[in-house]
């Protein structure tokens, strides 16, 4: 059922449409037309339409050949003027290849930022690009430039917050290397800058970067600077428009990285960073070794980053951690605690009987941890290789077999380093906690992981997709409702417009109990349970759910709104409960290292009943999303051109894949269904009342509007008619321009060519 009334959007009343390219295709094939055709390759070519016979076409293409089509592999090509326009919405046909030219055209020439409607499309350069710096603040702040931008972005958003009183966000998404991490940056250099830039809360807020870069990011296959964590950056003005504050937030830091790695890959930045950089007095202090003696290091084979040196990165972090006054003796502390993770992972483990039981080898590296974190090595062993259990009134202590002695002290340093990241968090926070809040005064940046979609998908990419999709559905509502208000204003029954909406598949997350966190959520809790199990038990529940489709084994796949994902669950149980043993608590919590008591005393609090991490990361997604929906949004899609981080290559493919899944497209579709081209009277009756035939109309722009579209044919479901604009749907304004174009041609002295056309 269609929406009326100013009622905000409501989900169940969005209708799913596919995209529908073709609907032009019939009345536009015609000679010399500009045309894109398909090649059995599947990519598309520019050519103009020599002829046509039948069903079938020949195209004459840019270098001289001549290609038959048929007709339905074409789509119909913008007129020259329309080449890289800055907002693709200006386009007269908004089909695939025409958006990609454009785009690509003007990649081509760095232009890497185009406006798609209201959204900020951003092409990852891979390169210096010489349009960041104070001169350009202050063109777009002076409004000298109308270039798409970042900086036009936060201008826009900063506008508007001080106008209106509203509090604003800019929410960023995109593939992994697309870049979010330095558009995000490039927004916050732009509200630094108003402040006059290098000192104060300014440079404080900057400094937060290179922070949460050196414990948050590390190198992938796809990012040498890959976010392995999600993070809302909220930064507060005076009402004299000046930052005097800010608070991050930070969402589901990926913590397996801590103990495991794919070959390639880094573990977090800041373990290298350190062990690069660290004076000898360091070293010596916290038993630090290079990099790759470290088994939790060197077990991808990769250790350093083409171009970046390490060792410098550590000697700015530690300034940076200045700047935000964490003082010497907490920095030591934070070293210590990564070089006590370090050494964990090389304690290992002797095998002592046939039933697989161990016990620890008792080497340096039991002994540099323990006495890193504060306890004896005897303690530290008696963890890793014993739970104590209740038997009656007693205790006794069972011991462990190799797997489950791994398990736990990976769990051990997990817990470690991501209780150090939200600790460090905490610390940045105090640092930039303004004194008095006032909302309606503030501007988030949103930075978070992009959606995934690997040939191996596990729990990590089936949170990160969940986040997707809660932010898609934002996007969606958001345009939509934009959308709504323009045709309401303008009295257009906008009833005809449709629009999309994932809601399906994020109830499929959600529904209780029969989603995907709560039976995963009840597996979990089930003794017996197994990955398999897991597996089946979502088959049996949600076969029937259009979003979902069981697989063979232990895979399952989701629908998500940009594409189909596998995903498998092994590990998906033991990553949800992300368990620590009591016996490991206790440990922390007798250790004489002040940080570990205090990350133990959190987790071990009697009130803190354990959330499961699929809970937990839910619950911090719809605390974000509250958030969000208090803001007026800004979009930014960032757009990863090529595989090989490389500059000057435009994989076609790879583009067109990122614009359908991040939803560029579907902005274009939001638009295409709806009535992309708007005209105010005046200008319309200006620019084509002279093709009408009889002189005796009246004078009435409006009149003479209507009388156009009438005397050219155009059918009444394609355009309607506003209180102060026209609204044409796409293609509707070429073929007035076609006309118009022949008229005029007509005029210059072609007469043969248009007499008897224009009866
Ligand atoms: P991401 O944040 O989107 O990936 P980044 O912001 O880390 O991606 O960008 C990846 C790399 O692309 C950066 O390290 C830069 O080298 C380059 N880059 C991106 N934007 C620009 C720009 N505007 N100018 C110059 N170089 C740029 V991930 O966090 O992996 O999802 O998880
Ligand atoms: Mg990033």
């Amino acid at each position: 059922a269609p929406v009326s009334g100013s009622a905000p959007p409501v989900a169940s009343s969005l209708k799913i449409k596919e995209p529908d390219w073709d609907d032009n295709v019939g009345y536009f094939i015609k000679k010399k037309l500009r045309v894109w055709c398909r090649h059995p390759s599947g990519h598309w070519e520019l050519g103009t339409i020599q002829s046509t016979l039948g069903e079938e076409a020949f195209v004459s293409l840019s270098n001289g050949n001549v290609m038959k089509v048929s007709t339905v592999e074409l789509l119909p090509a913008n007129p020259d003027i329309l080449e890289g326009v800055d907002d693709l919405i200006q386009l007269s046909y908004l089909n695939e290849p025409s958006v990609l030219y454009n785009i690509c055209i003007r990649y081509s020439r760095d232009l890497i930022y185009s406006k798609a409607g209201p959204v900020l499309i951003a092409v990852n350069p891979f390169k210096v690009v010489q349009i960041y710096g104070n001169d350009y603040v202050s063109e777009y702040k002076q409004k000298f430039m109308d270039r798409p931008h970042v900086y036009a972005i936060a201008d826009t958003a900063y506008d508007e917050m001080m106008r209106d009183e509203v509090n604003q966000s800019i929410i960023i998404s995109g593939e992994s290397g697309a870049g979010k991490t330095e558009t995000a940056k490039i927004s916050m250099q732009y509200f630094a800058a108003l402040g006059g830039g290098s000192c104060g809360i300014e440079n404080e807020i900057l400094q937060t970067n290179c922070i949460l870069e050196a414990f948050g990011n590390a190198k992938t296959l796809r990012n040498d600077n890959s976010s392995r964590f999600g993070k809302l950056i909220e930064i507060h003005f005076s009402s004299l428009g000046k930052i005097c504050g800010a608070q991050i937030q930070t969402f589901l830091l990926e913590k397996s990285r801590v103990v495991q790695l794919a070959n390639g890959e880094r573990s977090y930045h800041i373990f290298y960073q350190l062990c690069a950089g660290a004076s000898s007095v360091l070293k010596e202090m916290l038993n630090l070794r290079m990099a790759n003696e470290y088994k939790y290091l060197n077990q991808s084979d990769c250790i350093t980053i083409d171009g970046v040196d390490d060792a410098r990165k550590f000697h700015i972090l530690m300034k940076a951690l200045d700047v935000v006054r964490i003082c010497k003796e907490d920095q030591e502390h934070i070293f210590g605690m990564l070089s006590a993770i370090l050494w964990l992972g090389n304690i290992s483990f002797l095998v002592t009987d046939n039933e697989n039981h161990v016990d620890v080898l008792a080497d340096e590296a039991v002994t540099n941890a323990a006495r890193l974190m504060g306890c004896s090595s005897q303690e530290l062993m008696l963890a890793l290789s014993t739970h104590k259990i209740q038997a009656g009134k007693d205790t006794i202590a069972k011991r462990l077999t190799l797997g489950q002695a791994i398990d736990t002290r990976d769990a051990l340093a997990k817990f470690i380093y991501a209780s150090l990241f939200d600790w460090l968090v905490e610390q940045v926070n105090k640092s930039l906690e303004v004194g008095k809040r006032r909302t309606g005064r503030s501007i988030s940046i949103l930075d978070i992981y992009g959606f995934e979609s690997f040939q191996k998908n596990s729990f990590e990419q089936f949170c990160i997709n969940y986040a997707n999709e809660r932010l898609q559905q934002h996007f969606n509502r958001h345009l939509f409702k934009l959308e709504q208000e323009d045709y309401e204003l303008d009295g257009v029954d906008w009833t005809k417009v449709d629009f999309e909406d994932n809601q399906e598949c994020l109830s499929l997350f959600e529904k209780k109990p029969l989603g995907l966190l709560s039976l995963l959520d009840e597996e979990s809790n089930f003794p017996k349970a197994t990955d398999l199990t897991f597996a089946n038990k979502l088959k049996q529940h949600l076969n029937s759910n259009p979003c979902f489709k069981g697989d063979r084994g232990r895979a399952f796949t989701i629908r998500h709104y940009a594409g189909e994902v596998l995903y498998d669950t092994n590990g998906f149980l033991e990553k949800n409960r992300d368990p620590l043993h009591s016996d490991s608590i206790q440990l922390l919590s007798r250790c004489s290292c002040r940080l570990l008591q205090s990350f133990a005393s959190k987790i071990g609090a009697p009130d803190s009943r354990k959330q499961s991490v699929g809970t937990k990361f839910k619950g911090q997604l719809f605390k974000l999303m509250n958030q969000l929906e208090n803001t007026t949004p800004h979009f930014i899609r960032c757009i990863k051109p090529n595989t090989k981080q490389l500059p000057g290559i435009y994989e076609e493919d790879l583009v067109l894949q990122q614009l359908r899944c991040c939803g560029v497209l579907e902005v274009v579709r939001i638009s295409r269904s709806g009535y992309p081209t708007r005209m105010t009277h005046q200008e319309f009756a200006g620019r084509y009342g002279f093709l009408l035939s009889e002189a005796n109309v009246s004078q009435d722009p409006l009149s003479i509007s209507v009388t156009v579209l009438q005397q050219f044919n155009i059918l009444p479901e394609m355009y309607q008619v506003g209180y102060t604009k026209l609204y044409l749907r796409t293609g509707q304004i070429a073929v007035l321009e076609d006309r118009r174009k022949q008229v005029l041609q007509g005029l210059l002295g072609v007469q043969k060519f248009f007499r008897g056309r224009l009866s």
